[in-house]
């Protein structure tokens, strides 16, 4: 079966549902194809902190609701490091912007359900299989789906499908530069039943490794302990984990995380990755498909959003005026954001990390840099400033 539209978009995650969405807005037709069911991916856990600008931009599209009615708005992270805390006061460091805690798959059942009930076209269990024509004028996503071979002809095709999606690897690697960094560690995330045990984020730095409390729900949260990226979960009983999170975490005066039923563990490795230019012809990569950072920053899904905001302000400008220069200066525009999020990612996965080859200098450069950090308003604002997230693009 053969369908047609003008902007093909591969993958329904963040970056691929937003931009259906910011289209729609300007009456631009598109058809989003996204190989796992719309249960899949309304359950699967991932992202939690949503930068200033993200969340003004889901306001702005008119899906703000629940995430405002039931999101947390924090002020402020924790850093923990040698038995004691310090807070970063946005207020103080990053003009008064704030971050929200809002559940990617919770923003992902806003998105689907919105666009659904616009009339928007989501194809669930269409699974792509390439691209062509990218060079030409009408672009061709060839895909399968209901057992049946099937191709979209578009306009413009967005590759939104993520680091193991088939848009990256469509433009020859001749024609592109990959810039990728494997770090000696993963995450060990798990969901808690349990109230919260911080009323903000807790970025833990030990000798053991980096631990986070971060939260979901009044009765629901979440944690994360650096692990060997090859353990298994089945190796952690939850007095394991719950014995290797009160070690890092601890503090001279006492401090202990609130414990409770252990109900999902999972364990990440930890990347970063580039990929240059973001575009061949008519085919247009954003968010994981291009880029992907540690989630130390909590950027990944905030860099998809900004990517796909700067796309449709060139699509919508292309079928406005019939210029190009947005679109032909995609890449660049959104490369400037995501070196910038890339070297805050590194940096606080570099100081919050123990690295298995770190000898005790380097943990003592690392505790300086903390230490530095918590107090030195220029360098507390240097990461206030990076984690709200900045206006580029
Ligand atoms: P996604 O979310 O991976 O969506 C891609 C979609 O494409 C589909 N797909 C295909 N569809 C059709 N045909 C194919 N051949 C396809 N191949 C793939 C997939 O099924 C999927 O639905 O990419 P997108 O939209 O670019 O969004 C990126 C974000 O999901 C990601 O960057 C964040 O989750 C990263 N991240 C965080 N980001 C933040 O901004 N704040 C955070 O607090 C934060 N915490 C995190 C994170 C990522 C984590 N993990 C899992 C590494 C915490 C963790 C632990
Ligand atoms: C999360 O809540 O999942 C989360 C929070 C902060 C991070 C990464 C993940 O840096």
């Amino acid at each position: 079966m053969n369908h047609q539209t003008q902007i093909g978009i591969v993958g329904a995650g963040p970056a691929g549902l937003i931009l259906s969405h910011l289209l729609r807005l300007e009456g631009i037709d598109s058809v989003v194809l996204e190989s796992r069911s719309r249960e899949e991916i309304e359950s699967t856990v991932r992202a939690g902190v949503l930068e200033q600008g993200t969340v003004d931009l889901l306001v702005h599209m008119g899906l703000g609701a629940r995430m405002i009615r039931e999101g947390a708005v924090h002020h402020g992270i924790h850093l923990r490091f040698a038995g004691y805390t310090h807070r970063i006061d946005f207020a103080t460091h990053a003009d008064g912007r704030a971050i929200t805690v809002y559940a990617q798959h919770e923003v992902i059942k806003d998105l689907v359900a919105a666009r659904l009930a616009t009339g928007g076209k989501i194809l669930f269990g269409a699974k792509c299989t390439g691209v062509i024509g990218a060079d030409g004028s009408k672009p061709t996503v060839c895909f399968t789906h209901e057992g049946r071979e099937q191709t979209l002809h578009c306009d413009f095709i967005a590759g939104c499908d993520g680091y193991h999606g088939v848009a990256r690897p469509a433009i020859a690697a001749a024609g592109r530069s990959d810039y990728v960094r494997i770090y000696p560690f993963g995450w060990f995330g798990i969901l808690v039943e349990a109230p919260p045990s911080s009323d903000e984020l807790i970025y833990a730095y030990h000798e053991r490794g980096f631990a986070l409390v971060s939260t979901r729900s009044p009765v629901l949260q979440r944690m994360y302990f650096q692990c060997d990226p090859k353990d298994n979960v089945d190796n952690w009983s939850d007095d394991r984990i719950w014995a290797e999170l009160h070690t890092r975490l601890e503090t001279k005066d006492g401090w202990k995380p609130i414990t409770g039923k252990i109900i999902q563990k999972n364990i990440v490795g930890i990347r970063s990755f580039v990929t240059e230019p973001m575009q061949h012809g008519r085919l247009f990569l954003a968010g994981d498909a291009a880029h992907i950072v540690p989630p130390t920053g909590a950027k990944g899904l905030n860099l998809a959003a900004a990517d796909v905001r700067v796309l449709s302000r060139g699509l919508v400008e292309f079928y406005r005026s019939g210029r190009t220069s947005t679109l032909d200066g995609y890449s660049a525009t959104a490369l400037r954001r995501v070196w910038r999020a890339e070297h805050f990612s590194w940096w606080m996965t570099s100081m919050l990390h123990r690295f298995p080859d770190g000898d005790k200098f380097q943990q003592r450069l690392q505790l300086s840099q903390l230490d530095y950090v918590c107090s030195s308003p220029a360098a507390a604002k240097t990461l206030a400033e990076n984690y709200v997230g900045l206006a580029i693009g």
